[in-house]
């Protein structure tokens, strides 16, 4: 035997015991579990509503939010507060214009929807690169949509109207505050969407019984402000220094959706510009991780 098959037999032996080594059980080691911010982030919004078929113009209950976790270990999400801003997405009436109240605040983000994951924060725990789903209706909405939300995480249940669906299985979330319809739609022509992670009860009413709450901008995990289009940026709801920019889809009912940015090695892009951060996508819900 030569010197050198020798050694390559020698050095065979050792990545066999290497492997060996490798396949005992790991030590177990504390799990670490990470509160949301700078964890999750927004990963899909799908707002604009379905392409009409099947005999209907005007088809959103087929709407969902995917958020994820981005980091390398679980994420305790229960409480997550997921809401709309208020607020026009542009000129829609000949007479809309822009500001008003609730807008372009340094200091603090508006809802008018507040909903709340169930349960304490370690009740509900995100695996890294998992995401959750959450529908407007946890229902497969054929035939008006190919969105199927039958498997969502969660859905939004609205009680008071008597007009809204709730799927036995679909957990609802919570509502903390609500000034919409028979379900939460966010608007189809752009909304702004907040996720935040704070004690719900010191959410503060920022006017009346049908006015938004507030949050202090500390409380934010991440946000997404679309606008009707590209010529609405004076609509613009929030402060430059919580979201610089905005995204927008090609129109209302196009089936579109906005989808967040990855870099080359396929992470989300997180650069708080909406407008860098998301672009027009075809809706997946759940299928984010490629
Ligand atoms: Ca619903
Ligand atoms: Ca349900
Ligand atoms: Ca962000």
């Amino acid at each position: 035997m030569s010197k050198s098959k020798a050694l390559i037999i020698f050095l065979a032996t050792l990545v066999n015991a290497c492997a060996v080594e490798s396949d005992a059980e790991p030590p177990d080691l504390p799990v670490v579990l990470l509160m949301p911010k700078g964890n999750i982030l927004i990963e899909e919004v799908y707002y604009s509503g379905a392409v009409p078929t099947a005999g209907i113009d005007r088809y959103y209950s087929d709407q969902f939010i995917e958020v994820m976790n981005v980091a390398d270990a679980p994420v305790k999400v229960g409480g997550l507060i997921i809401g709309d801003a208020p607020g026009i997405s542009g000129e829609i009436n000949f007479s809309d214009t822009p500001g008003g109240p609730y807008v372009n605040d340094p200091d603090y983000v508006y809802l008018s929807t507040a909903w709340r994951i169930p349960g304490e924060p370690e009740d509900v725990l995100l695996e890294p690169g998992e995401s959750l789903v959450i529908a407007q209706d946890a229902a497969t909405h054929n035939p008006y949509s190919p969105v199927n939300l039958l498997n969502a995480d969660f859905e939004t249940y609205v009680d008071e109207f008597g007009a809204d669906f709730d799927d036995a299985i679909v957990p609802n979330l919570e509502n903390l505050w609500y000034t919409g319809g028979a379900d939460w739609l966010v608007t189809v022509f752009g909304p702004t969407i907040i996720v935040l992670s704070m004690d719900g009860d010191k959410l503060e009413q920022a006017g009346g019984e049908y006015d938004p709450v507030r949050a202090p901008v500390s409380a934010v995990v991440d946000t997404m402000e679309a606008l009707k289009d590209g010529q609405s940026g004076d609509y613009k709801r929030l402060h430059d220094s919580v979201d610089s920019g905005f995204v927008h889809v090609s129109g209302t009912y196009t089936g579109e959706s906005v989808r967040r940015v990855r870099d080359d090695s396929g992470q989300l892009v997180d650069t708080d510009d909406s407008g860098a951060d998301f672009e027009v996508s075809v809706p997946n819900p759940g299928l984010s991780v490629d």
